[in-house]
């Protein structure tokens, strides 16, 4: 690999590794290995105390996870990266890892189904309080914050509707009040957003979506301090939670990470073409797009994020009711949840990936119940815009 800062997409393919040091291998090797031989119990007690480099068992370390964890960290500009189970497991990990009860996080209004789940019904149970608060909004932060705020954390742009967050903005007022920002990076990716690089301390992947990118696996990942990585990998996943992530599956998502870049570019480009193709149709009563100049936070996202993503969330005149019978009619974009898969992906979140939240809960939190989303595949931009227009209601639907 060239010395002098290669680009996004050369280290997505070659950081970290080099075949000579592999017999010639072209593609890192997978370590499907539980445990690691010491060669004397000397050399095993060193590591066990940290004063000798080694993989040791792999829910601590794995050479094909190693590789992945550097990986990461090297595309989120990062000291350091941690593979888990999940993306729940890499949130979960990363909470249980600083906090205490009596803590609160912050966090902001809208987010993903289980990430609310486990906030609102799981740590709160741990005497930890959660409060959410506007942050598309940076003065509501500043004046919500307290000596107690120990984690500030959100999405952006969030699940399902799409809000963004200013982070150096949001990051600046947490580090002041001595809070560590944690932004779910899934949606945007580091081709499209570097939330470390803006001031956040602790990045976290459903590597599920677009870093495998291929619908195949279920696996997560963080990126941040060498200091807090180190803490989370000893505390959150080796003893807390044990959410390791498989070999195997690294081994999938270093796969995944080679075409990422230009995976999101197209991603990005037929997302527009569709948004704004549904922006036009007199059936749509509402699209959230951070590309459309008709976004709320359009000049945001045109700071903050040099492409605007994969994922639309929309709205048709008629509710859910017209939502569901255009869903049923479509032939090519399937009706699953995930998001970031090579094939095109439509769910409803109010009954789907957040029926976690009460229907109050949906109203508060802005999720509105007829939303619709939109994960655009990679097939054919011309392809996936036909079935959607042939989904789409001829005229405007009367709202049930
Ligand atoms: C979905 N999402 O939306 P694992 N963070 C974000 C997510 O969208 C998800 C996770 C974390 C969906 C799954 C069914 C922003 C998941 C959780 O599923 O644990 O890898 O990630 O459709």
């Amino acid at each position: 690999m060239p010395a002098d800062a290669p680009g996004f997409a050369t280290r997505a393919i070659h950081l970290g590794y080099d075949p000579m040091d592999e017999q010639g291998a072209l593609t890192p090797p997978l370590h499907l290995t539980s445990t690691f031989a010491f060669e004397t119990a000397e050399a095993g007690g060193e590591m066990f105390a940290g004063t000798r480099e080694g993989h040791i068992y792999s829910r601590i370390s794995n050479p094909t996870t190693d590789l992945l964890e550097r990986r990461i960290a090297g595309l989120e500009g990062a000291q350091a990266g941690l593979a888990t189970a999940s993306g729940m497991g890499a949130i979960t990990a990363v909470m249980w890892t600083f906090l205490s009860p009596g803590d609160e996080v912050i966090t902001d209004t809208t987010l993903y189904g289980c990430t609310f789940s486990f906030l609102r019904h799981g740590l709160a149970r741990f005497g930890v309080t959660v409060t959410h608060v506007d942050l598309t909004d940076p003065a509501a932060l500043a004046a919500a914050i307290s000596p107690r705020t120990r984690i500030v954390y959100f999405e952006t742009p969030a699940n399902p509707n799409m809000r963004l967050v200013d982070i150096a903005a949001v990051s600046a007022i947490a580090r002041a009040a001595g809070a560590r920002t944690v932004v779910d990076n899934t949606y945007a990716t580091p081709v499209l957003t570097r939330p470390v690089e803006l001031g956040a301390d602790i990045v976290v992947h459903s590597a599920t979506k677009y870093l495998g990118g291929h619908g195949d696996l279920i696996g997560g990942l963080i990126a941040g301090g060498a200091e807090d990585l180190a803490r989370v990998r000893a505390e959150g996943v080796k003893d807390m939670t044990g959410a390791v992530m498989a070999p195997f599956n690294a081994f999938l998502i270093l796969r995944g990470l080679k075409t990422l870049q230009i995976r999101i570019e197209r991603h990005c480009r037929s997302a527009m073409a569709a948004a704004r193709m549904l922006e036009a149709h007199p059936g749509v009563a509402a699209v959230h797009y951070p590309g459309l100049a008709s976004f709320a936070q359009h000049d945001l996202a045109r700071r903050q994020m040099p492409g605007f993503g994969g994922m639309i969330a929309f709205e048709l005149h008629g509710g859910f009711a017209a939502g569901a019978a255009m869903m049923n009619r479509l032939t090519l974009i399937r009706r699953a949840v995930s998001l970031g898969d090579a094939e095109s992906l439509i769910q409803h979140p109010a009954s789907m990936t957040h029926s976690t939240y009460t229907a109050e809960e949906r109203h508060a939190h802005g999720i509105a119940d007829g939303l619709v989303r939109l994960s655009v595949g990679l097939e054919d931009e011309p392809d996936i815009l036909a079935d959607l227009a042939r989904a789409l209601p001829r005229q405007r639907e009367a709202a049930a």
